[in-house]
């Protein structure tokens, strides 16, 4: 009888025991599953952005639900949406243009999920919407251009006529950008801008824009200020059609810092690209491991970058890693 009690017990104690470590083993292999919603592939450096995050997912072990939602916020919206119904552990994402996200992200606030911007912001009232932003000061980047530019043609007799590539209508790259350069060029009121339309971040879109560039200006243009080398290796494209040398008879100063731009400076056809790092996957896994620990994560954490003439292409490019 005691001995039957005995095993008994005995038997309800390795129950419990083995309830517990089963329940262990499933809290260890509980992978955090990210929601992440890309903005297109629009550009190499978009390209270089999505491999950043998907090997940095790989290496924390997560469970990316990975969307690209090809330039249009309406899918951007459809993709958080489905997240928050598949009750993903944290949603990430990359907004398209900066309004128009208040009602998902109190959707997703609502159901307790929380949402970590990166590469672009949101222009929202309530920055409880978010609980932290990982990306590039674009401004800043739209006012290294606008130094070199300034710098460049600082001796400079008579009007230098610029044009410029904006980035994608609406977008914070594109909005910071044009400002940070507007700022600095004003100082010297021989810098003046005399087309400005976008090229969608696209190569064909920044060769298609200058293209009428040249139409309407021809000779007259003196700089190109595109807002990503993307559209600065279309328009390359364009001015050589039409009989130019890049580089030479148009300076060209872009923003990224791709290995295209690199090759292009190279060739002499680019004069300077500013840098804005893709390289944001581990930063990201990083802030979601934290976040889902209960951590408390810097609302804002701004990239460092740099600015590269075409004088140093040739020896940066092997160490460039995008
Ligand atoms: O400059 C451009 C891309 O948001 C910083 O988006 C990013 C921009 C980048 O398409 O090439």
């Amino acid at each position: 009888m005691l001995i039957h009690r005995r095993t008994a017990v005995i038997s309800l104690l390795m129950t419990s025991l083995f309830a517990l470590s089963a329940q262990g083993v499933f809290a260890a292999d509980k992978k955090i599953t990210l929601g992440f919603s890309q903005v297109g592939a629009e550009s190499e450096w978009r390209s270089a952005n999505t491999v950043s995050i998907k090997d940095a997912a790989k290496k924390a072990g997560f469970d990316l639900k990975f969307s690209d939602a090809q330039q249009k916020q309406e899918n951007q919206i459809k993709a958080i949406r489905s997240f928050i119904a598949q009750k993903v552990d944290v949603i990430a994402f990359s907004p398209v243009v900066e309004s128009g996200w208040e009602t998902v992200l109190k959707e997703a606030k609502a159901a307790k999920i929380p949402v970590v911007l990166t590469d672009r912001s949101v222009d929202v009232k309530d920055d409880s919407l978010y609980v932290s932003f990982i990306g590039s000061d674009f401004t800043e980047e739209g006012r290294k251009a606008g130094r070199w530019v300034t710098d460049k043609f600082k001796d400079a007799k008579g009007d230098v006529n610029i044009v410029e590539l904006q980035g994608t209508v609406g977008s914070a790259p594109a909005i910071d950008r044009k400002k940070g350069f507007e700022e600095i060029i004003k100082s010297n009121p021989n810098l003046k801008v005399i087309r400005s339309q976008t090229g969608d971040f696209t190569r064909a879109k920044g060769k298609e824009v200058m293209e009428a560039f040249l139409k309407a200006e021809g000779k007259k243009i003196n700089v190109l200020f595109a807002h990503n080398d993307d559209m600065a290796i279309g328009a390359i494209q364009a001015i050589e059609e039409a009989g130019l040398k890049p580089g030479k008879d148009i300076i060209i100063v872009s923003i990224d810092g791709v290995k295209g731009a690199f090759e292009a400076m190279i060739a002499g056809k680019l004069n300077v690209t500013v840098e804005c790092s893709p390289l944001l996957g581990p930063q990201l896994m990083d802030v979601v491991k934290k976040v889902k620990a209960g951590e408390s994560v810097p609302k804002r954490i701004v990239t460092q970058e740099g600015i590269f003439p075409m004088e140093v292409a040739a020896k940066e490019f092997p160490s460039r890693k995008y």
